[in-house]
């Protein structure tokens, strides 16, 4: 399929500065097309403008600054106002505790992040793509909206809510060419354990260790094949897994003999 026809021109990542966040924007340029890289570092924006070679345009936002969010979208350079993919990737995982033991303020910034961020930025650039009869937006799940594991509490409820989000917009999006995807990606290495662990490296690498991991650029890979199909193929969401990670057993207590059920 000649994928290259179908490139997007103007590309619109979040959480631009981070594993996932760079390998979109490091993909997107090399094809050619324009990247706003949008984070909360400017310095961190600043090198990575600096190194792709590609139009780019920074803007440096608190994802959880509604007002700082919408500046920056209607700020837009005209030349990057036409946004014809946006990816929503900004999003965090904080703690892996049971819900009784877990930090509110964790579950809060969650929310925040993963789902109220994402609306939000949706609803701003919206418009553009329903009046330009021409756009994509592939929102960054998880693996984690699909399944149930211990200690995913409020983070596999925030990417539940990404992925009935996305299949509702593709339903209020019919007649308007706008395309949706999911991507919902399993365990991949990155800083991503190390967010959630809060800066404990060992735990976090013992996530990744002694394994064949699947790697930000293989996400990548599902984005930019999504992104660059033709117009009339809409990927709906796009379950990945590192072929070592897979199933376990559901689990079922039992009981010492006499003990009260
Ligand atoms: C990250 C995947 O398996 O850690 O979204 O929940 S997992």
């Amino acid at each position: 399929m000649p994928l290259e026809k179908y490139i997007p021109q103007t590309v619109l990542i979040t959480g631009a500065t981070g594993d996932f966040g760079k390998a979109f924007a490091q993909r997107f340029a090399a094809l050619g097309s324009k990247v706003i890289l949008i984070g909360r570092n400017r310095e961190k924006l600043e090198s990575l403008q600096n190194e792709l070679e590609a139009t780019t345009h920074i803007a440096a936002f608190d994802m959880k600054d509604k007002e700082g969010m919408s500046e920056a979208i209607s700020n837009l350079p005209e030349e990057f106002k036409n946004i014809d993919l946006l990816i929503n990737n900004a999003g965090l995982a904080l703690g892996l505790d049971p819900a009784y033991k877990c930090e509110i303020e964790d579950w809060e910034t969650m929310i925040a992040v993963n789902n109220t961020a994402l609306v939000q930025m949706t609803r701003l650039i919206l418009p553009v793509m329903v009046a330009n009869q021409k756009g994509h937006i592939i929102n960054i799940g998880s693996i984690a909206g699909n399944y149930y594991y211990p200690g995913g509490n409020v983070y596999c409820a925030s990417k539940a809510f990404v992925k009935q989000f996305s299949m509702c917009l593709r339903a209020d999006l019919t007649g308007t060419k706008v395309r949706v995807t999911n991507i919902e990606p399993g365990a991949i290495k990155t800083q991503f354990s190390e967010v959630r662990f809060k800066g404990d490296k060992a735990r976090a690498d013992a996530v990744y260790d002694n394994t064949n991991n699947m790697t930000a650029e293989d996400v990548a890979e599902a984005v930019t094949w999504s992104a660059c199909l033709p117009p009339h193929f809409n990927v709906n969401r796009m379950e990945i897994m590192a072929t070592v990670q897979s199933f376990g057993p559901l689990t079922m207590e039992r009981f010492d003999e006499g003990q009260e059920l």
